[in-house]
């Protein structure tokens, strides 16, 4: 009798997956010896009581990949591999409890979260009709490998649209489009030699410090004024790339005035190899007044690297974003990008050139635009009527999130852990203090967004805030 069993109920599997399974483990355990003679098809089929098609797909299968060899006329024979190294235990095959991933639905759950953007109003028939034409029209583009930059069709309408709104000043060939900010500047820096120092804000965005760092340049944090990053730190620091938000600080909403604009230009242009980066995350929500012009477009030098992204005005799932090299790095990119590949989606980013192209997008922001203005109002209204002159509201009207700060005896450990027990997802200003340690008895600040609360959920929100900080 040779040695396997079938499950002839069994529905996980069919019966040649079985005889597979079993002879395959056999030999990878040594339970069956290398060049051992295995039954003949007609003899397991007899013995198995399974047909013989059964038990030549299972051998078909076997001799594919390798495990049992044939020789002419004699039969099959077991190949002589080496017996796997491992322990043999279950458990090893499983995950290790440290590394599962808990399924929170989030039911019940309020955001303020500045990483969100508001998809309730997004116009998804606008947007599908965008697709159906690139599933017409595009089908060539489809199938092949994009270039590393994007198509060339996609990067002409983003480089009019950011003329158009942004000043920005560029031809298509400057746009290099990418799924996600943070994977551009990884390119970006790439680039650049690795034990240079890189300036970056701080407070400022975390993922670029911990990106930045992992890569091994030098990092230095710049402290703000009341202007933005401090010009004196930005001097001394022997920077040869800066970080900046200038239209709206990350996180603190400080708008850059033109005085540090050019102070910062001035700055790069004393230097041959000294580049500003731009990130201009969430310039397309200005209220009260108009959006105010890039630092690319006053930049005389080519020394500004301009980066914006879709993840505001669609929404973050997107990923798509992009950036503007200036010529001498867009030729030192092209030296390297022979071995990179286009990462984002070429569906979503043909669509995102018809819904930009049709004139959806811009009606789209637009509207978005006064619905984002609305529900700050009422957010800070409500703060202001609840936490009365417990909270300091940095009241700049741009972007999808403000700073408030709140006197209170709780520590941010605390007003988080809270958080989590009333279920309001939420970010304290700790997020994104990189060095600078602000931390104030009887205070805490935290950035609070409002793209994706609903209006009428604000009150109960700030309630759940209440009760997490006083
Ligand atoms: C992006 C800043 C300062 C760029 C941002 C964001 O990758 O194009 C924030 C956090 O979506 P991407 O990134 C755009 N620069 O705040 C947008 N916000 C981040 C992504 F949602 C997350 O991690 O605190």
């Amino acid at each position: 009798m040779f040695f396997l069993t079938l499950d002839k109920n069994g529905e996980s599997k069919f019966k040649y997956q079985q005889i597979y399974d079993g002879i395959k483990e056999k030999a990878l355990q040594g339970k069956l010896k290398a060049h051992e003679k295995l039954p003949s098809k007609r003899q397991l089929a007899n013995e198995l009581k399974v047909s013989i098609n059964t038990i030549t797909t299972a051998y078909e299968q076997l001799l594919a990949e390798g495990y049992i060899y044939t020789v002419e006329r004699k039969g099959f024979y077991v190949e002589n591999i080496d017996h796997i190294v491992g322990i043999e235990n279950e458990l090893n095959n499983k995950l290790p409890n440290d590394l599962k991933e808990e399924q929170d639905d989030k039911g019940g759950w309020l955001s303020l979260s500045h990483m969100t953007s508001d998809l309730l109003s997004f116009p998804f028939n606008e947007w599908l009709k965008c697709q159906q034409k690139v599933i017409k029209n595009h089908k060539k583009d489809l199938s092949e490998l994009a270039h590393p930059q994007g198509p060339y069709k996609v990067r002409k309408t983003i480089s009019r649209m950011i003329g158009l709104t942004r000043g920005v000043i560029c031809e298509p060939e400057q746009i290099v489009i990418g799924a996600g900010t943070p994977s551009l500047v990884g390119q970006l820096m790439e680039l650049q030699k690795l034990d240079s120092v890189v300036a970056v804000e701080d407070p400022g965005y975390s993922r670029f410090y911990t990106l930045l760092k992992k890569m091994d340049f030098v990092v230095k944090p710049i402290s703000l004024d009341e202007k933005g990053a401090e010009i004196e730190q930005v001097a001394a620091s022997k920077a040869k790339f800066l970080f900046v938000t200038p239209s709206h600080q990350f996180p603190t909403g400080i708008i850059m005035p033109v005085s540090r604009r050019i102070e910062l230009l001035n700055w790069a242009a004393e230097a041959d190899d000294r580049y500003i980066v731009e990130d201009d995350y969430d310039s397309e929500f200005k209220y009260e007044t108009d959006s105010i012009p890039s630092l690319q477009s006053i930049d005389r030098n080519h020394r500004v690297i301009y980066t914006g992204t879709f993840s505001k005005t669609l929404f973050p799932g997107i990923r798509i974003s992009y950036m503007v090299l200036p010529p001498k790095l867009l030729r030192e990119y092209r030296k390297h990008s022979a071995n990179l590949m286009q990462y984002s989606n070429l569906i979503a980013l043909f669509t995102l050139h018809y819904f930009i192209e049709s004139g959806a997008y811009a009606k789209h922001v637009k509207r978005m635009s006064h619905h984002y203005e609305l529900k700050r109002k009422l957010l800070i209204n409500l703060l202001k009527k609840r936490f009365k002159h417990k909270v300091e509201i940095m009241d700049i009207p741009a972007g999808l999130h403000f700073r408030a700060s709140f006197v209170t005896e709780k520590t941010y450990k605390e007003v988080i852990e809270k958080a989590r027990q009333v279920k309001l997802e939420i970010y304290s200003m700790k997020r994104f203090m990189l060095e600078y340690k602000y931390e104030e008895d009887s205070k805490v600040d935290m950035i609070l967004g409002f793209a994706n609360i609903k209006e009428e959920d604000i009150e109960e929100a700030v309630d759940r805030l209440y009760q997490c900080i006083m």
